[in-house]
């Protein structure tokens, strides 16, 4: 590599000395105080706050610092001392922002007092909480409830959710997408036919029961690092970790504890993977296929010989439906269509294949690199599938865990923020509150957008998040935003979605989970289910950003007041003096869920919700866990004719930043530095194509609707990735998605598996701002 090149490779283990340094230099750049600083002894722990960042399961006996750096740099980001003042406003257009960076747009701080935007001077003005839940509401009460959208960014409180859901079908509608449309929304379609619940069945006990544990399409150093500490102590008794993914993620290579001292002075850390098998992006359907097939024809060898059974056949008996048709589609497939898709060789199957039919209890952990592709349910039913055949569902130490995003994400789902008519209780919600709860389908987040770009719906209000960022298809989807009538934001930073705005358009601000929130009834705790189906207590511990703030819960019931008619059961101001009104609630809604829960909620390591698969119960139609045969092996068998040259784009996340909030340019494990316009591809495909290390290039995406989606200016750079495969940047790389590329059933966009094209572009001017940072050693 050239020495200009920004690629540098990381040779440290994940944490360690580099983790130190960078958070550090985080909480520096957002001048927090020594103060503030201390608040991070509280993250994560039983009677602290619950991170902002990710949804990791947060032990009853934490470690000292129950923090990674990554959830640290998100508690900097909140409780930064920069404010976003009114003179900001009065200096600059929206028009002239939207040439700012996310980057530069969050660095200015958090928003401090509610904002109109003003069609005159095309500027945020601000107004008063009355005025402008007044005009919010009766804008609503203009339009069909069916027009409009109220999407969730999956950080908000149960509290507030509940709150949220009960308002918009109170006003008429159930178009309640959230951002786990654009996430786990695979899992929860897939994993319902197939073992009657929408979430995973393993708890935090199940890691130390474990011994085996195979980790598919999830960058855990970066997203979820606490959990290296699980991984890490189950390496350190011997338990086998098989990772499937097409990129050598450090994390997942080896880890050191920055919180042990010792373990940081050693040269190398622990290693977490014992087998990695990089796969062809979207080759996951045909590597499971392989594992189910050699241990189905194991298992057939075994009981011609005598020999003792490989698949658990009492539990396929007893619990299962559909073994039969399966077992069968899997004998049928031929290698050459296995090592074809997968891009991985008999052999190496085999060997993962072995591990896995030796072991008492295994786990299947899953991400992104699963649920966002054109197969993502089928990819999680292979999974299940997999587990299915030796019993892993429903005892100690196995089980499935999809690693959710948001920190409460799944938390929204359980408490009614759907816009899946049937997964709500709405005969529940009609009995408690007297009203007549809209039945019909409403809008997902792709429905949504598809509705934006044909003009059927009118209004959006986002309860945190950024969704015209987040969303596939920019270059198509701006100029349809701009033709809504009325847009609300509710958020804490401002970002992109807030200039992408209609005609009538407000940005509210609000507290954040680690301020201090104080109600008539006093300071108040708020509520979050992690992935793991362990619901946390957590409350504030900085004095809020500003005065004006008022909190999530105070802003949807502000709304609510003005929108709604008066309603006898519902005391929409009583659950903002006291959130254990709200929980109330919730209890009363779901009582077998929610039992106790005022009572429970600060329990040391959260409390369980009952999941009926962790106990072999199947809430399936036919009351089995179900077998399901795939339909194709193959990501791409509807797609457009693809060529040679077409390459398979997956979009992923950089070590910095939190979703579409980047904190800086830096990727350090994947050895990127000081850009994000980079693109990383097999050095054979390079060459393929005429290209050098560091050239720009044009990518443009492969389609048929007569759409030209293309970036300029990206450059390459040689990366150990699978042949036919690169890798670009969430969310730089969203216009190249076409908002109809989305996992079918689950309508996930299929961010991790767009057919592109790459033109190489006369080289003029030499990369910018990249730079090689020399790593301690
Ligand atoms: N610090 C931090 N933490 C976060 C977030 C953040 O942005 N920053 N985001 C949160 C959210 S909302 C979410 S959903 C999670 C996301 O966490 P991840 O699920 O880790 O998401 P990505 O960053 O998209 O990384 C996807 C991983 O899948 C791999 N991959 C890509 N395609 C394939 C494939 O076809 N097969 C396989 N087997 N692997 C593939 C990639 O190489 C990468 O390792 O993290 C959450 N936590
Ligand atoms: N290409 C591509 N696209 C993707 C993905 C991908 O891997 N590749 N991943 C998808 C996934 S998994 C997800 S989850 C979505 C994420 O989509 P979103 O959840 O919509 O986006 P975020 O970037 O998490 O939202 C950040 C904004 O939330 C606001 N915010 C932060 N904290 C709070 C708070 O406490 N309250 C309120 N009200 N607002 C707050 C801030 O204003 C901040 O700017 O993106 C999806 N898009
Ligand atoms: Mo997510």
């Amino acid at each position: 590599m050239s020495s200009e090149t920004p690629i540098k490779e990381y040779k440290h283990p994940a944490g360690g000395w580099g983790s130190a340094k960078a958070l550090a230099s985080i909480l520096v750049q957002e001048h927090v105080s020594l103060h503030g600083a201390s608040v991070l002894m509280h993250q994560n722990k039983p009677d602290g706050f619950a991170c902002v960042s990710c949804s990791w399961a947060k032990p009853a006996d934490p470690h000292l610092f129950e923090f990674c750096e990554n959830g640290a740099k998100a508690t900097a980001w909140e409780i930064t001392n920069k404010r976003v003042e009114a003179e900001f406003f009065e200096t600059h257009t929206l028009t002239e922002l939207e040439s700012w960076s996310g980057f530069e747009l969050e660095s200015q701080g958090r928003l401090c007092a509610p904002l109109r935007w003003d069609r005159t001077t095309d500027r945020y003005v601000q107004t008063t909480w009355e005025h402008a839940f007044a005009e919010i509401a009766g804008e609503l009460r203009a339009l069909d409830p069916k027009e409009v959208v109220f999407y969730a960014s999956g950080r908000a409180s149960l509290e507030t959710s509940y709150m949220y859901q009960l308002l918009a079908r109170m006003y008429g509608c159930n178009n309640l997408p959230d951002s786990s449309n654009m996430c786990h929304e695979s899992t929860s379609v897939g994993l319902l036919p197939a073992i009657g619940v929408p979430v995973g069945t393993v708890t935090l006990a199940d890691f130390e029961q474990a011994d085996c544990m195979l980790f598919f399409g999830h960058n855990t150093g970066t997203n979820a690092p606490r959990m290296l500490h699980q991984l890490q102590d189950a390496r350190k008794r011997g338990v086998e970790i098989i990772t499937f993914n097409p990129i050598r993620e450090r994390g997942l290579v080896e880890f050191a504890n920055p919180q042990a001292p010792l373990e940081m002075l050693k040269p190398g850390g622990t290693q977490i993977s014992t087998q990695y098998h990089q796969l062809k992006v979207g080759g996951d359907a045909a590597a499971i296929a392989g594992l189910c097939k050699l241990l189905i024809e194991w298992d057939d060898a075994a009981q011609r010989d005598g020999a003792p059974r490989v698949l658990d056949a009492d539990f396929i008996a007893e619990h299962t439906h559909g073994f039969d048709e399966f077992a069968e589609a899997m004998r049928e497939l031929t290698w050459e269509e296995i090592e074809g898709h997968a891009q991985l060789s008999r052999a190496a199957l085999e060997d993962a294949a072995r591990v896995y039919a030796r072991s008492k209890a295994t786990m299947v952990l899953y991400g992104m690199g699963i649920t966002q592709h054109r197969s993502g349910v089928h990819n999680v039913q292979m999974l299940t599938n997999l587990l299915l055949l030796r019993g892993n569902i429903g005892r100690p130490g196995a089980g499935i865990c999809p690693i959710r995003g948001h920190s409460n994400v799944q938390g929204q789902r359980t408490v009614g923020i759907t816009e899946k008519p049937e997964l709500a209780p709405l005969d529940k919600l009609a009995d408690l509150y007297g009203f007549e709860p809209p039945r019909d389908k409403g809008m997902s987040t792709v429905e949504a957008c598809q509705g934006v770009l044909d003009g059927k719906v009118k209004g959006f209000i986002g309860l945190g998040g950024n969704f015209q960022v987040a969303t596939p298809d920019h270059h198509v989807m701006d100029p349809a935003w701009r033709k809504l009538r009325l847009t609300v934001q509710i958020a804490t930073k401002l970002n992109r979605s807030h200039l992408i705005h209609g005609e009538v358009a407000y940005l509210l601000p609000c507290l954040g989970r680690i301020e201090v929130d104080r109600q008539a009834g006093g300071e108040q705790a708020v509520s979050v289910e992690d992935s793991t189906a362990c619901i946390h207590g957590s409350h504030g511990y900085v004095e809020p950003a500003s005065e004006m703030l008022l909190s999530e819960p105070a802003i949807v019931a502000g709304i609510a007041d003005a929108l709604l008619p008066r309603n006898p059961r519902l005391d929409w101001q009583a659950w903002v003096g006291d959130y254990a009104k709200i929980r109330d609630a919730i209890e009363a809604t779901y009582p077998d869920q929610f039992r106790d829960f005022n009572a429970r909620f600060w329990q040391p390591g959260g409390f369980h919700r009952p999941i009926a698969a962790c106990r072999r119960e199947w809430k399936t139609p036919n009351g089995k866990a179900n077998f399901i045969v795939p339909e194709t092996l193959d990501e791409d068998a509807d797609m457009p004719s693809t060529g040679p040259d077409v390459l398979r784009l997956m979009t992923t996340r950089g070590d910095s930043q939190f979703n579409t909030t980047v904190y800086g340019l830096d990727d350090r494990f994947r050895g990127v530095h000081g850009t994000r316009e980079v693109l990383l591809m097999h050095r054979d495909d390079m060459a393929r194509q005429g290209l050098e290390e560091s050239d720009a290039v044009c990518i443009t995406t492969v389609s048929q609707d007569g759409i030209t989606r293309q970036l300029e200016g990206m450059r390459v750079h040689a990366f150990d990735i699978p042949r036919g495969c690169i890798m670009g940047y969430y969310p730089e790389c969203n216009p190249l998605i076409p908002l109809s590329h989305h996992a079918k059933k689950s309508l996930v966009p299929a961010a991790k598996s767009i057919p592109v094209r790459l033109r190489k572009l006369a080289a003029t001017v030499p990369a910018v701002g990249a730079e090689v940072e020399a790593e301690p050693a």
